[in-house]
C-alpha cells in the first residue's frame, strides 16, 4: 500500500510509504487524490497530517518516469487538490522533502519539520524546473530573493532556516507524529488560512529581476534550467496564479525532453548506483572508526581533513618532527582557509584540528583501522612505509596507498597479509574533490575492496573501481587530452584559442591554463618514467618549455606568460617561436570552436572505450562520473562517454577516422566502431 489512512481522534494520519524514497509515482499521486476526496467526504475528520514511512518525506518526482509520457492525475492536478481540501492538510516533515515532495507541501494548509528535514527544490540539477508550483507559490509564501536563491541554485535549506524563511510553520522536536498531530488537534479550531495560490507576490525593488538574472547566468554558464526557473518565478509574480502555472508547466515539459536534462538524469542514476557496484552485492565492509594518514603534503593534509569531516580521528605520520609541524600546518591552512571563507565556524574548526594527533613514530598506528600512504611518489619510499606499516598494523587494517603513477602491486609486494591492501586515488584537494578511484590489486580482498567503497560513502565521495595501468582512468585520459592539445598547437591552434574552445564547452579551464596552474613539471616527470618502460610519449611542445624552465605560473612563465602577481595568462612570443619551429614542416589548417572540441573530447572517447575494452574500468558511466567528479567535465554534458553516445557513435567514429587520416588522432578501437556500425545497420535510413 503506498497510503494508509489512520484516524486518531478527529485528525486523520495519511501516511506514504513508496520506499525508497517515497518518490511521486503514478500509483502515490492517484492515491493522494483518493485520500482528500475520502476525507473530505468524512465529517469526523477536522484536519490531516501527511507524513512519511522510512527514511524521509517525499523526495519528488519519479525520476525514473521522467522518459516516459506523463501520466494523470499530474502532479499539479494533486497539489490543488490537496489545497482545496475542506479541512487543513498539514505536512509532517522528516529527511527531504524535495522537488514535487516540497511541492505537495505547499499545497497543504501548514508545513511542520523535525529539526533534522530538509527542504528544497533541486529540479535545475536535473536540467528542469520545478513543474507542480514550486516556482508560483514559493514567492507567494517566502520573499522573493529567497525564492530565487532556492529555485535558482537547487540548494536544500534545514528545518532551522526553513522557518525563518516563512517556508514551514514549525519545528516538532521530539515525536514527528505526535508533534503533528497535536499542531493539527490546535488548527483544527481555527478558520482555514488563505490558500498559497491566492495570497499576491510581494512588489520588489526597482532593478531585482534584471540583476538576479545577471547572477543566475553567470553561475549557469550554459546551463538552461536555472534561468528558465527564473523567468518562471518572475512570470510568477508578474501574471495571475492560473497563467503563471501554465508557463511553468510549458517550461518543465519543454527542459523535461532536452539534451541537457538527460544528462543530468544520466548522471544523478549513475552517482546513485556508483557506491553500490553489484558485484559487491552481500559483501559486508570492515569497520572504520580510526584512520592515519602517512605524509602530510598537499595530498596527505587533504585526506586527513576529509576524514576528519567525516568524525574519524585521525593520526598524521611524517619523516621527522619538523616535517609533523609542517603537516599538521598544511591541515590547520585547510580549516582557516574554510573559516575565512565563512564556510565554517572557528569552534568547528578547532575541533577537526584537535582530532588529528601528528608524529613521526609508526607505533601511534599500531591499532589504527585504516591508513593511505601519501608520500612522495617515489617507488622505493612507498615500500619502505609499507614494509614498516605491514609489521606494525593489525593485520586485519586496511592499507592504501594514494600513488598517481605507479603500480600497487609493486608498491604492496611483501606485505604480509596482501588481501588487506588496495589504492585509494584522491584527487586534489582531496577535501574538496568528490572523485575517489578505488584500485584493487588481485590479492586484494572482495571486504577490503568493499571498505574502500564504504570509505568513499563515509566521505561523502564519489567511488569509481579502476584497475591497474598507467595512471588509472582519469589520469590515462588526461594524457590523450594534453597529447590532443599539443597535436592542434602543432596543425595551426593556437594555445588560447584550444583553451577558450574548451571553456566554451563547458570546461572550467583549458588544458594549457590548467596545466600553467598545475604545473608543467609534474608531467615531465611521468614522461620520463613513461620513457624508461619504453613507451614513447607524446608531448614536444611541453618539452621543449620544461628545458627552459617553463614551468607554468610558479615560474613565471608556462604555455602564457604572467606578470608577476598576476595569474591572467598572457600569450607568449617565446610559446609562438617554440610551436613554429616544432611545428615547421606539418600541415597546417584552420581550427574553429568545434573542430577544437572534437579533436580533444572524441580522441578522449576512444580512450575511455579502450581502457573499457581492457576492464580498467567496469561501466561506462563510472568514466563520466571520473571526468565529471575529478576533473571538471560539464556535469550537463553528461560525462565523454554520454556525449558521445547523445552525439551518435557513427559521428564520432566518422570525425576519428578523418582526424586519424590527417595524423591528428588515433584511429577509432573496435570497441567504438562495432556499436556505430551495428546501431547504424538498424537505424531506418
Ligand atoms: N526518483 C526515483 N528514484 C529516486 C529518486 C527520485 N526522485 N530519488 C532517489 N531515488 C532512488 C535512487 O536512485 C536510489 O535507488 C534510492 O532512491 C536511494 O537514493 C514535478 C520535477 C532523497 C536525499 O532530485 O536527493 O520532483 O540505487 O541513494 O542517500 O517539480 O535520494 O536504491 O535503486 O540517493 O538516502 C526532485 C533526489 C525530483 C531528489 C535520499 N527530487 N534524491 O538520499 O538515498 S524532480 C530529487 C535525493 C521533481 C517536480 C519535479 C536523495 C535523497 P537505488 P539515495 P539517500
Ligand atoms: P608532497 O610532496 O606534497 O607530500 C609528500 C609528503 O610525504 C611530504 O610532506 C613528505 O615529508 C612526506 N614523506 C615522504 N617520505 C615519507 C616517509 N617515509 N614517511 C612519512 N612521510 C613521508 O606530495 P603530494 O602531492 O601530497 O603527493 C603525495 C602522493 O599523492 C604521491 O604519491 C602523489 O603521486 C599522489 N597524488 C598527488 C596528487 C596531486 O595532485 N598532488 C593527486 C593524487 C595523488
Amino acid at each position: 500500500m503506498t497510503v494508509t489512512i489512520i484516524r486518531e481522534n478527529a485528525i486523520a494520519v495519511v501516511t506514504v510509504d513508496n520506499p525508497p524514497v517515497n518518490a511521486l509515482s503514478q500509483t502515490l499521486r492517484q492515491a493522494l487524490v483518493d485520500a482528500v476526496a475520502e476525507l473530505d467526504a468524512d465529517a469526523a475528520v477536522r484536519a490531516v497530517v501527511l507524513i512519511c514511512a522510512g527514511r524521509t518525506f517525499i523526495a519528488g518526482a519519479d525520476v525514473s518516469e521522467f522518459g516516459k509520457p506523463p501520466q494523470p492525475p499530474h502532479l499539479p492536478d494533486v497539489v490543488a487538490s490537496i489545497e482545496s481540501a475542506k479541512k487543513p492538510w498539514v505536512a509532517a516533515i522528516h529527511g527531504s522533502a524535495l522537488g514535487g515532495g516540497l511541492e505537495v507541501a505547499l499545497g497543504c494548509a501548514y508545513r511542520v519539520a523535525v529539526p533534522s528535514a530538509s527542504l528544497g527544490l533541486p529540479e535545475v540539477k536535473l536540467g528542469i524546473i520545478p513543474g507542480a508550483g514550486g516556482t508560483v507559490r514559493l514567492p507567494r509564501l517566502i520573499a522573493p530573493a529567497a525564492a530565487v536563491d532556492l529555485v535558482t541554485s537547487g540548494n536544500p535549506v534545514g528545518a532551522k532556516k526553513a522557518v525563518a524563511l516563512g517556508l514551514i510553520d514549525a519545528v516538532i522536536d521530539g515525536d514527528l507524529r505526535s508533534g503533528a498531530i497535536a499542531f493539527a488537534n490546535d488548527v483544527a479550531e481555527k478558520p482555514l488560512p488563505q490558500p498559497i495560490s491566492r495570497r499576491a507576490v510581494p512588489l520588489v525593488d526597482a532593478g531585482f529581476w534584471e540583476n538576479a538574472e545577471k547572477a543566475v547566468a553567470a553561475k549557469a554558464k550554459r546551463e538552461a534550467a536555472p534561468l528558465k526557473a527564473l523567468a518562471s518565478i518572475r512570470n510568477a509574480s508578474e501574471t495571475n496564479f492560473a497563467d503563471a502555472m501554465a508557463f511553468e508547466r510549458e517550461t518543465f515539459l519543454e527542459l523535461r525532453g532536452s539534451s541537457q536534462a538527460a544528462a543530468l538524469r544520466h548522471v544523478f542514476f549513475a552517482e546513485r548506483a556508483a557506491p553500490r557496484p553489484p558485484e559487491l552485492t552481500g559483501v559486508a565492509p570492515r569497520g572504520i572508526r580510526s584512520a592515519a594518514v602517512i605524509g602530510g603534503g598537499t595530498m596527505g593534509a587533504g585526506i586527513a581533513a576529509a576524514l576528519r569531516d567525516a568524525c574519524l580521528p585521525v593520526v598524521l605520520v611524517e619523516r621527522d618532527t619538523a616535517a609533523v609541524e609542517r603537516g599538521l600546518a598544511n591541515i590547520h591552512a585547510i580549516y582557516e582557509g574554510s573559516v575565512k571563507r565563512g564556510r565554517m565556524m572557528q569552534a568547528v574548526a578547532d575541533e577537526r584540528m584537535a582530532g588529528v594527533i601528528g608524529g613521526d613514530d609508526y607505533g601511534l598506528l599500531a591499532d589504527t583501522d585504516l591508513v593511505i600512504e601519501a608520500v612522495f611518489e617515489d617507488l622505493s619510499v612507498k615500500r619502505a612505509v609499507f614494509a614498516k606499516l605491514s609489521d606494525i598494523c593489525r593485520s586485519d587494517a586496511v592499507l592504501a596507498t594514494n600513488t598517481s603513477y605507479l603500480d600497487p602491486r609493486l608498491i604492496g609486494e611483501g606485505l604480509a597479509q596482501p588481501e588487506r591492501f588496495l589504492g585509494l586515488h584522491f584527487f586534489s584537494p582531496a577535501h574538496v574533490m568528490k572523485l575517489l578511484e578505488i584500485v584493487p590489486t588481485e590479492t586484494t580482498a572482495p571486504e577490503v575492496l568493499a571498505t574502500g567503497f564504504a570509505l568513499a560513502r563515509l566521505l561523502g565521495k564519489v567511488p569509481v573501481r579502476a584497475g591497474i595501468c598507467d595512471g588509472f582512468i582519469g589520469n590515462r585520459i588526461v594524457k590523450v587530452t594534453r597529447a590532443q592539445a599539443e597535436r592542434l598547437l602543432l596543425s595551426g591552434a593556437t594555445p588560447s584559442a584550444v583553451d577558450a574552445a574548451m571553456r566554451a564547452f563547458g570546461l572550467p579551464m583549458g588544458p594549457f591554463e590548467a596545466q600553467d596552474l598545475g604545473g608543467l613539471d609534474i608531467a615531465a616527470f611521468q614522461r620520463k618514467a613513461a620513457r624508461t618502460r619504453g613507451e614513447t610519449p607524446f608531448a614536444p611542445v611541453a618539452e621543449r618549455l620544461c628545458a627552459i624552465e617553463r614551468y607554468g605560473q610558479k615560474s613565471g612563465g608556462g604555455w602564457y606568460d604572467y606578470q608577476s602577481g598576476d595569474r591572467t595568462p598572457k600569450p607568449s612570443e617565446t610559446v609562438v617561436a617554440i610551436i613554429a619551429e616544432v611545428a615547421a614542416g606539418r600541415p597546417q589548417r584552420a581550427w574553429d570552436e568545434m573542430s577544437i572540441t572534437d579533436a580533444i573530447i572524441l580522441p578522449m572517447v576512444n580512450e575511455a572505450t579502450r581502457i573499457l575494452e581492457e576492464r580498467v574500468a567496469l561501466r561506462s558511466a563510472d568514466i563520466d562520473l571520473v571526468k565529471i567528479h575529478g576533473y571538471g567535465f560539464p556535469r550537463w554534458r553528461g560525462g565523454p562517454m554520454h556525449y558521445a553516445e547523445a552525439r551518435g557513435l557513427a559521428e564520432v567514429v566518422a570525425v576519428l577516422d578523418r582526424l586519424a587520416a590527417e595524423g591528428l588522432a588515433e584511429p577509432p578501437c573496435e570497441g567504438l566502431r562495432r556499436p556505430a556500425e551495428r546501431r547504424h545497420a538498424i537505424s531506418p535510413s
